[in-house]
């Protein structure tokens, strides 16, 4: 294990990637900018029907997409790996993926794995490469999970109380289309699959990083587990199932924990630039390079890794004020 960790422990800052089809609506849905949570959420937080969200893909057409630039980006910054949203709860998978027609390759102009490049480029430059996976929820595929979110924190619908009401009855889906699968359905022949693929096609993973567990089972858990025996030196997170699936590190996000509050077990905080994780066309609350820097020092004299997010556009670029950050924090790391 401590072999296993060697490379996470002294690696201390790491890049999050949050991309997929919510940067097309990028927070507004019918002229409305969402009310509350990140732009990645805005299927849920809308309430927007699975054939209506599906239409985004056909403006998804990352042209302007290049790892390479992204990964030499992150390492001058000081950055020894990126973590990215191979898929996330929206389901939509950013990989040429045969367990569903919900990805970059079937659903899109573009037609192109966008995570074949990025591990070319990061085999390339020596950053590690690790995938987020939203393994239980997912508001496209079938079966999949949803966490219930009131209407009221999304776009202002006047049958709100009626969509409230059909979320409650419905283990927070709003789309019947969602529940035309089983959960164990959807993580037999979506999720395991798509894991697998994952930790096959891509060379070297070094993070596999879950996230909400909602309504996750043991069962399912394990079956998710199993696969990681195809990359004997990954990591993983906390965030696959609790209890009982600890992981390797804890992930607290947005925040600094105190010292008192750490129980020695490894960690890693997340946190955003601006306000969201999924690029949002009008967060422009963007932290200062003073602070970012503060936060790096902060973690690290905690002993923690401190993940730091960019939220790409549906054109395949960092947002102006993130590459400005990267680029000032890089300027700090040369002289310190
Ligand atoms: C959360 C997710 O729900 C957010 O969308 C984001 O991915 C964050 C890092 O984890 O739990």
């Amino acid at each position: 294990n401590d072999e296993r960790m060697k490379w996470w422990r002294e690696a201390r800052f790491g890049m999050f990637i949050h991309w997929g089809v919510y940067a097309v609506p990028a927070g507004t849905y019918k002229g409305y900018p969402m009310a509350r949570g990140g732009g990645e959420w805005i299927m849920n937080r809308s309430k927007i029907p699975v054939a209506e969200y599906q239409g985004y893909a056909k403006q998804f057409n990352p042209v302007k997409y290049n790892a390479e630039e992204w990964v030499k980006m992150a390492k001058d910054a000081g950055m020894k790996y990126i973590v990215i949203t191979a898929k996330h709860h929206d389901g939509f998978a950013l990989f040429n993926s045969k367990a569903s027609k919900w990805d970059i390759t079937d659903a899109t102009p573009y037609g192109k794995d966008l995570l074949k490049p990025l591990a070319e480029a990061c085999k390339k430059h020596g950053i590690k490469l690790g995938f987020y996976y939203s393994q239980a929820q997912d508001w496209n595929n079938p079966g999949g999970s949803a966490a219930r979110k009131d209407m009221r924190e999304g776009w202002p619908n006047p049958d709100s109380a009626k969509i409230d009401a059909y979320t409650k009855a419905h283990h927070g889906h709003w789309d019947p289309a969602q529940e035309t699968k089983t959960f164990d359905q959807y993580i037999n022949d979506v999720a395991v699959p798509q894991v697998k693929e994952l930790l096959t096609n891509y060379g070297e993973v070094a993070v596999l990083w879950w996230d909400t567990p909602t309504n996750m089972t043991d069962d399912a858990a394990q079956k998710l587990q199993a696969p990681l025996a195809l990359q004997p030196h990954i990591i993983t997170n906390d965030r696959l199932k609790r209890p009982n699936f600890p992981g390797d590190y804890k992930t607290p996000e947005q925040k600094i924990p105190n010292l008192s509050e750490l129980d020695g077990r490894d960690w890693e905080t997340c946190m955003t630039m601006n306000g969201t994780w999924g690029f949002k066309s009008y967060d422009h609350k963007w932290k200062s390079v003073e602070t970012l820097v503060r936060n790096l020092v902060d973690i690290a004299s905690k002993g923690g890794n401190y993940l730091l997010n960019v939220g790409p556009t549906a054109e395949g670029e960092f947002p102006e004020e993130s590459i400005k950050s990267l680029k000032g924090i890089g300027e700090w790391m040369k002289v310190n």
